[in-house]
């Protein structure tokens, strides 16, 4: 078998030509399925829920499916709507207002989603964390974005440091069964079980804003991406043209709603579409996803790397228990999809995956496969209709194809970050001779196919989870016995990447297999599980520049028995 070109599968695909759609295609043509564009009046929660809840033939549908090991649930379209009013109707009551900043740090269920469309609708914007998240990270974000509502619940508060937030006026407890004190906190089930269905939604501006995601960069603190209602225009086309949704699919995105992916494609995408969308609580393990997909009839699946290596390493025999046959279109993000596992879903799935790129700061996907396109492993695919991608140099000039260099997009696709929370000069920075600069490097063959090749900076992707070396080093620092921490990624199997930290010890503290776990466990329970070094490697000095800037560079080549190219700005 040839695999350097897997052919398109038969069937009916909402886009049959990629190049056909391409020519002479306009943004606008997309608008027009919008009820905004006949009305005036938008909001994206009223175009993903409300809209569907107000059609007779759609109302019943089932739009949220949960699935947990404890609880499963169907809730319809008109039931989201008006949960959904509900909690828009309780934010309205404790003062809420447009332009707010109300996060959401809470396991997946469904009261997250009623409160997700609930702060849209009354055009708050909204901030989901990741449930695994400590004090550390929980605080960095909520003191940037100077929320004044956090939803969370009592087992999640502990790594909440209300005292040290002035601007957090309230927080809503779900699940706290009646014993909620204090006039700062709001008891979730008895206001829901007193709130009206009915809600006057709040008319936006389209460049208004909706989401704000943090994520990681190199340097600094995690960043606020800031999302508008625009962006919806992009999560639906891209629904359409590449997840392929039809009216009675069933699609499971395993991303959380803490991650861009969880909201732009396990909210927007499938929901403006109309279809059904399978929500799953609890842990991953190869034999409770494979169930998921089997029990719920799923057609469609946009998962990531990480999890599809896992399920390679778990064989063959455990697919075989399950009856996958609904299973027609399957997609990943996140991280270089392997060939490898294109391969083995080919021989026992029968099906191709197929692979997209894009970012916290695009919003949406940009460069993708079609399902009626032929996938070239190893390959990110082609841009989608609308969207013009290039290699760059470091002044913005384009490459002729098989040049690496930086992945970069011309500015301006509808679902684009609009900005940097409070940050203009880090947006700016973002931006080269009219081009967006990934920072993710790549070429592009003859025929348009990206191909990527690394970051091209300290970014570390592990597990498909963005880790900024500056956040881990910060934390290493605060243990008492780290003088110096450098962080890098290491590669890694079946994790892509896994974090390396290299540090040197205050004077009276000697290495030992107990220290390091000790600083291991501070950094898991300080920051996160995903930021915590897998490896800890004591050193007597870490390599800096001039200027102070720990080199990780020369920290990766050393770990890598690479040559450590241009040291001159080394400090000593
Ligand atoms: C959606 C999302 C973005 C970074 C990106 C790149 C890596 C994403 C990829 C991929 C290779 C793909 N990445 N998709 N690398 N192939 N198909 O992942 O957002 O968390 O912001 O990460 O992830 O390095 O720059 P985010």
């Amino acid at each position: 078998m040839d695999m350097t070109k897997v052919q398109p599968r038969s069937g009916k695909h909402n886009v049959e030509d990629l190049d056909v759609l391409r020519e002479g295609f306009d943004w606008e043509e997309m608008k027009k399925d919008f009820s905004w564009y006949k009305t005036g009046k938008v909001n994206a929660a009223y175009e993903a829920i409300d809209r569907h809840a107000e059609n007779p033939n759609k109302k019943d549908q089932v739009a949220l499916l949960y699935s947990a090991p404890d609880r499963e649930e169907s809730i319809t379209f008109d039931q989201l709507s008006k949960q959904s009013n509900k909690t828009a109707n309780i934010f309205k009551k404790y003062g809420i207002q447009k332009g707010d900043r109300v996060f959401l740090f809470m396991p997946r269920s469904p009261e997250f989603y009623a409160n997700f469309f609930g702060i849209l609708k009354v055009g708050a914007i909204a901030g989901p964390l990741f449930e695994a998240f400590m004090e550390q990270a929980v605080r960095d974000r909520l003191e940037d974005s100077e929320a004044t509502m956090l939803i969370t619940t009592p087992e999640l508060l502990s790594r909440v440091p209300v005292s040290d937030l002035p601007n957090l006026k309230q927080i809503v407890l779900v699940g706290a069964n009646g014993d909620t004190e204090g006039d700062n906190y709001i008891n979730f089930e008895e206001e829901m079980a007193e709130a009206s269905e009915n809600f006057d939604i709040e008319w936006v501006d389209r460049e208004d804003g909706m989401l704000i995601h943090y994520t990681s960069g190199s340097t600094g603190k995690p960043k606020g991406v800031y999302h508008v209602h625009n962006a919806m225009i992009q999560h639906y086309a891209t629904g359409k043209w590449v997840i392929d949704f039809k009216d009675d699919d069933i699609y499971w995105c395993t991303a959380d709603p803490g991650w861009v992916t969880g909201t732009s494609y396990g909210i927007f995408a499938p929901w403006l579409n109309g279809v059904t969308n399978v929500i799953r609580g609890g842990r991953f393990s190869p034999e409770s996803w494979y169930e998921t997909l089997d029990k719920h009839n799923v057609t469609i699946w946009y998962t990531a790397p990480t999890a599809l290596r896992k399920f390679v390493s778990a064989g063959d025999e455990v697919v075989k228990q399950y009856d996958l046959s609904s299973l027609r279109h399957v997609m990943s993000v996140g991280e270089p999809l392997n060939p490898e596992v294109i391969t083995w879903a080919l021989r026992v799935l029968d099906l191709r995956i197929h692979d997209t790129w894009w970012m916290t700061e695009t919003g949406a996907m940009l460069i993708v496969n079609l399902p009626s396109m032929e996938i070239r492993p190893g390959s990110m695919g082609r841009p989608i209709p609308g969207v013009e991608a290039a290699i760059v140099d470091n002044e913005g000039n384009e490459l002729p194809p098989n040049q690496m260099g930086n992945l970069a997009i011309k500015k301006g696709w509808p679902s684009m970050m609009r900005a940097i929370w409070k940050n203009p000069g880090k947006f700016e920075s973002y931006f080269i001779n009219g081009w967006y600069v990934s920072g993710d490097s790549a070429y592009m063959d003859e025929d348009g196919y990206f191909w990527f090749q690394g970051r091209l900076d300290d970014v570390i992707n592990t597990s498909g989870e963005r880790v900024g070396p500056f956040e881990v080093e910060s934390k290493l620092i605060e243990h008492k016995a780290v003088a110096e921490a450098g962080v890098i990624g290491k590669p890694d199997p079946e994790r892509g990447e896994i974090i390396k930290a290299f540090i040197t010890l205050n004077p009276g503290y000697e290495s030992s297999d107990e220290l390091l776990e000790d600083i291991r466990q501070f950094v898991k329970t300080g920051l996160s599980a995903h930021a915590a070094p897998r490896e800890i490697e004591i050193k007597d000095s870490i390599p800096k520049t001039r200027s102070g800037k720990i080199m990780r560079r020369l920290l990766k080549s050393w770990e890598l028995g690479l040559p450590t190219g241009d040291t001159s700005t080394l400090e000593e």
